[in-house]
């Protein structure tokens, strides 16, 4: 992991002067939540050179403004979230899967809230949206299931809505 450190050391230098309460929150993160940070960003080095070039470097960190809190259990949620997005599974989003992602991630946001952040229990939310998308229960989306997607994408409310009702996943996370 010690080559994936150096995009999380990377990362800080650029957010020092930027966006210092993210620098904070990653020097606060312990060795798991370095790793599942880790796992967050290596998918934007879509070249593999172990180091984000300034355009990665600010898709990482618009990605990791949508997350309201950078601990652990939020980064964790959101690599399996994303793990969803990696269509062709190369372990990086890739620009039309980055397209996907975003537009995902913009649909649902706000679901349990009124701000544009994810919190835990909204990417938990946002999990069990995907998990019940993936029929086939590959761990990604398929061309039919993200198909599906697509068209349920175009009237995200509607989507949301009868989420709650029909999807058992999601349910089961609101009666809590
Ligand atoms: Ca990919």
């Amino acid at each position: 992991m010690s080559d994936s450190s150096a995009l999380i050391e990377s990362l800080l230098r650029t957010v020092a002067n930027d966006e210092p309460a993210m620098a904070r929150a990653i020097e606060s993160l312990d060795a798991q939540g370095r790793r599942e940070l880790e796992g967050v960003i290596a998918r934007f080095d879509v070249r593999d050179r172990e180091e984000l070039s300034r355009k990665e470097q600010v898709t990482a960190t618009g990605m990791l403004k949508r997350i309201r809190k950078i601990e652990t259990p939020t980064l964790e949620l959101y690599n399996k979230v994303l793990d969803y997005l990696d269509l062709n599974a190369s372990s990086k989003l890739e620009p039309a899967e980055l397209e996907l992602a975003v537009e995902v991630l913009d649909a649902f946001t706000g679901i349990a809230s009124d701000n544009e952040v994810y919190s835990e229990y909204e990417l938990e939310l946002l999990l069990a949206v995907l998990r019940n998308l993936d029929a086939s229960n590959t761990g990604r989306l398929e061309r039919d299931e993200r198909a599906r997607l697509r068209v349920r994408l175009e009237e995200p409310r509607v989507f949301w809505k009868d989420e709650q009702y029909s999807n058992p996943l999601v349910r089961e996370i609101l009666e809590r």
